[in-house]
């Protein structure tokens, strides 16, 4: 993707999953926004956008992490968000084994305490090795852990995967979790 949509997409990452008030928007309870208000909050900023950019963004990101509405008047992000907005996730049975990756220096802590959301709504879980291994080099040497999803669904846990097939769960106990060797 071309570098000023790219610089576009993250600062909609930024505002639709964690601060609208950024650039003065509102996002309603299921993590809406109204995409004209958006874009001409974004050109009050002096940033230009337009509904053919946004759809680019919306058809071209890497992880498809934005969506429409069916008449396209509102646009969310599809999961990430720290703040509490209830983008309707759709509860689903994971693959037995979901990965996730992290920075080494984590890792000690990790094991004891399990995986936490910190402050996102849920811990994001990859169904592939090399994904975690990209989330997991946005924190420092990435580190890729095992998550036994079967037994974790067996043991009452939920998992949620979102529109951009990513999976969510509340946490993961450190018992459920070991150091993917592969
Ligand atoms: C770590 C991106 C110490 C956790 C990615 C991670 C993903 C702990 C960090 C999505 C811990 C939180 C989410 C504990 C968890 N002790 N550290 N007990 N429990 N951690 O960014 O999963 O590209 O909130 O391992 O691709 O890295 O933006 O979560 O390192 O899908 O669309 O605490 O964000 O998506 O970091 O990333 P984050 P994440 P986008």
């Amino acid at each position: 993707m071309e570098k000023n949509l790219k610089n576009i997409s993250k600062l909609l990452s930024l505002v639709l999953r964690h601060q609208p008030e950024f650039i003065g928007v509102t996002i309603n309870e299921n993590g809406w926004t109204d995409v004209d208000k958006l874009i001409q909050k974004l050109n009050e900023k002096g940033i230009s956008a337009d509904i053919q950019i946004i759809e680019t963004i919306v058809a071209e990101n890497d992880k498809k992490r934005f969506v429409f509405n069916n008449d396209k008047s509102m646009i969310r992000a599809s999961q990430g968000h720290s703040i509490d907005v209830d983008v309707e996730l759709e509860q689903a049975v994971p693959p037995p084994v979901l990965y996730h990756g992290t920075a080494i220096n984590n890792v000690p802590l990790i094991l004891q305490k399990g995986l936490q959301k910190q402050s996102r709504q849920y811990v994001h879980l990859s169904d592939n090795i090399e994904t975690a291994k990209i989330v997991g080099s946005r924190h420092g040497l990435p580190i890729v852990l095992e998550i036994d999803a079967a037994v974790m669904c067996k043991d009452g846990f939920i998992f949620y995967q979102s529109a951009n097939k990513v999976w969510l769960t509340d946490n993961v106990p450190a018992r459920f979790l070991k150091e993917c060797i592969r």
